[in-house]
């Protein structure tokens, strides 16, 4: 028996504001579908970030019902557990709810499993990190972990959209061996690069996103490609073959160093000269350390090679060279996180103050206060008495 896991489509995803963008990641949601129906497959599980944002553009749910429909004609099983993107932080329908009429099963807390003869898949929606995650998603785990114990469960497929440790360093929900041992495919979600690995029973994978969402992918897709799993379970374990998609739209990534204009036009037609290209790529010069007018330099490249590349980005950091964008917010965030534990020395009071700020930095004012009444209501402040004790004194 095989199956498709796929992951982080995110489709209406707008990338550089430009339109030609958005349809890349439509083209790589047909190709997937064209190759699931060409490849026969029956089952398909995807595991979260379906759509860029709890209210995609028109285009994007007419593209999803386009693809979802043509599956569901050919009487394939589609699976799915909402994401992080996909899910609304108000009250209010998912847009993956409006599917539900082509048999799309939308796995959630309350709705964890489906059964295709005696193979089970169960699935629980993306839970933000936040304290109580970790107890809250583990109280779960161990929920269907029992499940497939009792309940005729010959193949095991957990489907779960988190980040984890070791494969995400900071901001994870769980460790990898929080995860129950008993199943065969872990079907993963979040992480945008692909990784497989042995656990438990099995494989846990992450199939990756479908297109090139953040600038810190372009490496990543030059070594494994984007696109899907094919999963085969008729061995003892589970066959995970990469099928790359086509028509992902290359990206570049120059670091000019020198201040020469004349090395950076050799540089640009190094990569021109090269190789040929199926869509016009998209080039990001980083400048390190050096303030220049971007927008001017930007403007004249753009004119300059706009038969050769959609876009043309200057991406400066005034950080040394090799200190990643990712790696300055990490320590940024760790930052805050240190003065606050310095002062409270609570993990569970901090962790609590952090999603206070960062809900009220998004404006969302609703979530900080459910957040808040849920400590009340739970208790959870009481146990924080004494952190505040001991900075008063
Ligand atoms: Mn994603």
């Amino acid at each position: 028996m095989q199956f498709v896991h796929l992951s982080d489509t995110h489709l209406g995803y707008m990338q550089y504001g430009l339109e030609d963008r958005e349809q890349d990641f439509y083209e790589a949601f047909n190709e997937i579908i064209d190759r699931i129906l060409s490849e026969h497959i029956r089952i398909v599980i995807h595991s979260g970030d379906f759509f860029h944002t709890p209210r995609p553009p028109i285009r994007a749910l007419k593209i999803a019902q386009d693809g979802l429909l043509r599956l569901h004609e050919r009487g394939v099983h589609v699976i799915i557990v909402p994401g992080g993107h996909d899910t609304l932080r108000r009250r209010g329908l998912p847009p993956l709810s409006l599917y539900e009429r082509f048999g799309i099963k939308v796995l959630s807390r309350s709705n964890f499993y489906t059964k295709i003869g005696n193979l089970c898949i169960i699935g629980l929606q993306h839970y933000p990190k936040i304290y109580w995650s970790n107890p809250e998603l583990r109280k779960y785990l161990d929920k269907y972990s029992s499940f497939v114990e009792n309940n005729d469960c010959a193949k095991r497929i957990l489907v779960m959209h988190q980040g984890l440790y070791p494969y995400m360093k900071y901001g994870y929900e769980l460790t990898i061996d929080q995860l129950p041992k008993n199943f065969d495919y872990y079907a993963l979600g979040h992480l945008h690069k692909r990784i497989k690995v042995s656990y438990g029973r099995g494989i846990l994978a992450y199939s990756g996103s479908t297109e090139i969402v953040e600038m810190s992918e372009i490496e990543e897709y030059k070594k494994n490609g984007k696109g899907f799993y094919i999963v085969d379970f008729s061995g003892d374990v589970p066959d995970v073959q990469n099928v790359n998609l086509s028509c992902i739209r290359p990206q570049y990534e120059i670091e000019w160093e020198s201040v020469k204009l004349e090395d950076l036009l050799l540089a640009i037609k190094d990569i021109l000269e090269k190789e040929t290209f199926a869509k016009k790529p998209i080039l990001h010069i980083r400048v390190y350390n050096r303030l220049i007018d971007r927008l001017t330099i930007e403007k004249m490249f753009g004119t300059r090679f706009k038969n050769n590349f959609l876009k043309i980005r200057i991406v400066t950091s005034l950080e040394e060279k090799s200190v990643s964008e990712t790696l300055i917010l990490d320590r940024e965030r760790l930052d805050l996180e240190n003065i606050l534990l310095n002062r409270f020395k609570n993990n569970e009071l901090v962790s609590f103050i952090n999603v206070i700020l960062s809900s009220l930095k998004e404006n969302d004012v609703k979530s900080a206060i459910n957040i808040s009444k849920k400590v009340f209501d739970e208790g959870s402040w009481k146990r924080w008495i004494d952190a505040f004790k001991e900075v008063e004194t």
